[in-house]
């Protein structure tokens, strides 16, 4: 396919995304009261008390990936249009055309499995289940048509390990657990209104401008095909955005946090960004490593870590864990003694009855914020965060095209 081609492609998809938007963001609305019929909704933990009532329909991400999907179904012959015009027998390009609909079933396996989260409550582990049991379609293409498992090695590491190393099977575990890393990571930074499409916007955003300055260089159908599935992700995003932003009329849903994921990871592995992709990812590294403790329960993990509502102030608070003092294992004392020498946490010893009890503040990006800049209404410190995702955003850039430099050559 010629340069010409795909420009003509890119502006049938950036119309067909456009129609997604507005569709996604009249169709919303008008399944809310569905959802809350069909039980599906939350509280919004952090409004005051004459709110708490309220219910909030929750999963609407479900819509956002139905409407992708379907974007998607009817965008997929256009790169093709040529051939399936001609349709000379043996002539089609199969290999490219399985590209997408492996890229469409792991999303699609995904939004399923993330909507029976919402619905059936499951447990932690099976959260590390899912994204990996998705993740298979995508694997086996990768295995039949690219089967690239080599990573070029920075320039001072040559002498030892040559020009590029195969990794073999564990570049398939790395694909996997990219695929596992990246729905849970948006899934936990997350409990003020709009951060997980906030962020997912900022990402998507920022992929976009990175394959638009690739699209020059040699890898340029990779990066073509990442832009036909960022534009229609961000387009239904920037809808449930709206929708989301505070005070919230709808919440996301684990569902829309393992779509969002899926799709960047999906994009990642198929065009060969996914290391470029890690980059923009930082605030959710970040966020990852603080949580470990809490996530693996070294420290205890409460079923919710959002910020705490004052409400006489109006403000979020950080919210706290309690402990029995003396009652962590070892690798708790010692997570807690690491975290106190660099400053990372509060820690109030001898409170409860008897003074008998620790407290930490959770271990979140959300709760470490606070601990900077004090209290903070929730509209402010999620423009604060995404604003942190934007920063890192152009960190990531530095990084890959500036930094990259000094190990790459080019
Ligand atoms: C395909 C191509 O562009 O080269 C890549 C360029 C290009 O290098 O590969 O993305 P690709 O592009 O497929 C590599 O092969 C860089 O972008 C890179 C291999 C080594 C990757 C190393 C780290 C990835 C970071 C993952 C990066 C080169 C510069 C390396 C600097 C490393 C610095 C990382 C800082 C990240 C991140 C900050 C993380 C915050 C940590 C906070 C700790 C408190 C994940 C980090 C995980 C940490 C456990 C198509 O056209
Ligand atoms: C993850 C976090 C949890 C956090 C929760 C909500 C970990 C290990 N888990 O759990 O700490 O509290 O997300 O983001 O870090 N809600 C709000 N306001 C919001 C968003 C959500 O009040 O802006 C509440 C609502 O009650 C909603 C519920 O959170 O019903 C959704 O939580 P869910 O997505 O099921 O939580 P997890 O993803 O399991
Ligand atoms: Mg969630």
């Amino acid at each position: 396919m010629e340069f010409g081609d795909s420009s003509l492609t890119i502006a049938i998809n950036a119309c067909m995304s456009a129609a997604a938007f507005l569709i996604c963001l009249n169709i919303i609305p008008k399944f809310s009261d569905m959802f809350i019929k069909a039980n599906l909704y939350g509280i919004d933990l952090n409004k005051p008390v004459q709110n708490e009532k309220k219910k909030v329909p929750e999963a609407l991400g479900v819509v956002c990936g139905a409407v992708f999907l379907a974007t998607m179904f009817l965008f997929m012959p256009i790169p093709f249009y040529k051939q399936l015009a001609v349709n000379t027998p043996g002539k089609f390009p199969h290999h490219e055309y399985i590209h997408y609909l492996a890229a469409l079933l792991s999303i699609c396996c995904m939004v399923f499995l993330g909507f029976a989260d919402d619905v059936l409550d499951l447990r932690w582990r099976h959260k590390l289940l899912l994204p990996t049991l998705a993740s298979l379609p995508l694997l086996t293409v990768y295995f039949i048509n690219i089967n690239s498992t080599t990573v070029i090695m920075p320039k001072q590491l040559r002498w030892l390990v040559g020009f590029d190393l195969n990794l073999g099977p564990l570049y398939y575990l790395y694909m996997g657990m990219l695929a596992v890393f990246c729905t849970n990571a948006i899934n936990i930074h997350s409990g003020v209104n709009g951060l997980e499409v906030g962020q997912s916007c900022v990402i998507s955003l920022s992929v976009l401008i990175f394959n638009f300055i690739e699209m020059q260089g040699e890898q340029r159908m990779g990066h073509v095909f990442s832009v036909y599935f960022m534009m229609p992700f961000l387009a239904v995003s920037l809808a449930l955005l709206i929708h989301n932003w505070y005070p919230s009329r709808v919440f996301v849903g684990d569902t829309y946090c393992y779509f969002s994921g899926m799709t960047f990871a999906v994009v990642g592995i198929l065009s060969h960004f996914s290391k470029t992709m890690l980059l923009f990812f930082i605030p959710q590294v970040i966020n990852f490593i603080y949580s470990v403790p809490q996530l693996f329960h070294f420290i205890p993990c409460p079923r919710h870590r959002l910020p705490r509502l004052n409400v006489e102030s109006g403000k979020l608070d950080i919210s706290c864990t309690t402990y029995k003092t003396g009652s962590l294992s070892p690798i708790g004392q010692l997570c807690i003694r690491v975290f106190s020498l660099f400053r990372l946490i509060t820690v109030r010893a001898g409170v409860g009855e008897n003074g008998m009890y620790t407290q930490v503040n959770n271990l979140t990006l959300n709760n470490f914020i606070l601990r900077l800049f004090g209290p903070l209404h929730e509209r402010t410190l999620v423009l604060i965060l995404l604003f942190i995702q934007i920063v890192c955003s152009c960190l990531a850039f530095s990084i890959r095209y500036q930094l990259a430099k000094m190990f790459y050559e080019s």
